[in-house]
């Protein structure tokens, strides 16, 4: 493990005003997105619409540090033989990737699941790293459900413990881990619900790093917000999901690690804009107790409205790149505190 490699990737991607751009839907999550837009899901379309983003100079060069990519896309080139890896670091930009393999019920019938992968992943490592990445990504899913007491301590448990075993093999490939632990929006449940859980995924998290002797300086946490659930009838204010996220974060995680970047989980693209707004903004009011910075690894929060805009049609391409140049200043500002709504306009 080259230690000061994984410091540097890792403090390069965390760069302040810039954050991540997660684009590695796998085949089955891009066709939800095509299907909202009425375009077929094929090999060229997804390729055309990741090189709309990567190839937005203007967006990725002043609000893009890294880009997650599929295991499709890292290998992709477009018709006059550009590799999409290398349109990402011509644009300043540095190539991640995506490296779980989905989920599993951790039981038949279960609702909660087991991510998989961790086969082979040193074999893939390697051959990742040389197709360009220099960042990696894993994504546990944990469910909250009152009624049925979930999540149970098993699948935090088991979950953790399978992002602690990726975050080792990929800093023994000098990989910088991003660790993505999601407590999933969806339900009833109100956000103290969800404070209390993400606390104890995050406490659990960490504990299964130090087990591994994961080099925290050299990893990411992709967190969710501290956040009412999607049905729940009592919507948080965004002040006090600012407030019980930035609590939370910093009642639970090192201050050790690189940075913070959250993904939005289903927002709207503006909330989740304005979440990280108002995060950093108590962050700096917090100064002397917070030592990592805090921005973006949005998908959905940052191609919404690029994706409605293109529609498949070559002669939309401009003003989709417009949408996505202005998504990503918004998200660029509200990672140094700096957003406000009349800025939307
Ligand atoms: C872009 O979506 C990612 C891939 O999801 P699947 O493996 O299910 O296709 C996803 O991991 C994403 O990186 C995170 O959930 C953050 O994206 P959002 O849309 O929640 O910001």
């Amino acid at each position: 493990m080259d230690k000061n490699t994984l410091i540097s990737v890792a403090q390069k991607v965390m760069q302040k005003g810039k954050g991540i751009l997660a684009a590695d839907e796998s085949l089955n999550t891009i066709q939800k997105r095509f299907d909202s837009i009425h375009i077929e899901n094929t090999e060229d379309n997804r390729c055309s619409y990741r090189h709309l983003l990567f190839s937005t100079t203007e967006a990725m060069k002043n609000s893009i540090s890294g880009v997650i990519l599929f295991d499709e896309t890292i290998r992709q080139s477009t018709s006059d033989r550009k590799k999409l890896v290398d349109i990402i670091i011509a644009n300043d930009s540095i190539p991640g990737i995506k490296v779980d393999q989905g989920l599993k019920p951790t039981r038949d019938n279960s609702v909660e699941t087991i991510t998989i992968g961790l086969d082979g992943l040193d074999e893939r490592f390697k051959e990742y790293r040389d197709l360009g990445a220099q960042f990696a990504k894993w994504r546990a899913v944990i469910h909250i459900n009152d009624s049925s007491n979930l999540p149970s301590s098993s699948a935090v448990k088991d979950n953790m413990h399978a992002l602690a075993l990726y975050a080792r093999c990929a800093q023994g490939n000098n990989i910088v881990p991003i660790v993505e632990p999601e407590i999933l929006m969806d339900g009833t449940h109100d956000i103290d619900k969800c404070y209390e859980v993400t606390t104890y995924v995050l406490k659990t998290l960490y504990e299964e790093l130090a087990n591994e002797n994961v080099l925290l300086e050299g990893t990411i946490l992709k967190p969710n917000m501290v956040i009412a659930a999607s049905q729940c009838p009592k919507q948080a204010s965004i002040e006090e999901v600012a407030q019980k996220t930035f609590l939370c974060l910093s009642h639970s995680v090192p201050k050790d690690i690189a940075g913070i970047a959250f993904l939005s989980g289903g927002q709207s693209e503006i909330e989740a804009t304005a979440h990280l707004n108002a995060i950093n903004q108590i962050a700096s009011a917090h100064a002397q107790k917070q030592t990592w910075p805090i921005s973006f690894s949005y998908g959905r929060a940052l191609q919404k409205t690029v994706l409605e805009t293109w529609q498949g049609k070559e002669e939309n391409v401009i003003t989709a790149r417009e949408a996505f140049i202005h998504r990503a200043h918004m998200n660029s500002l509200a990672a140094q505190g700096l957003w406000n709504q009349e800025l939307e306009n």
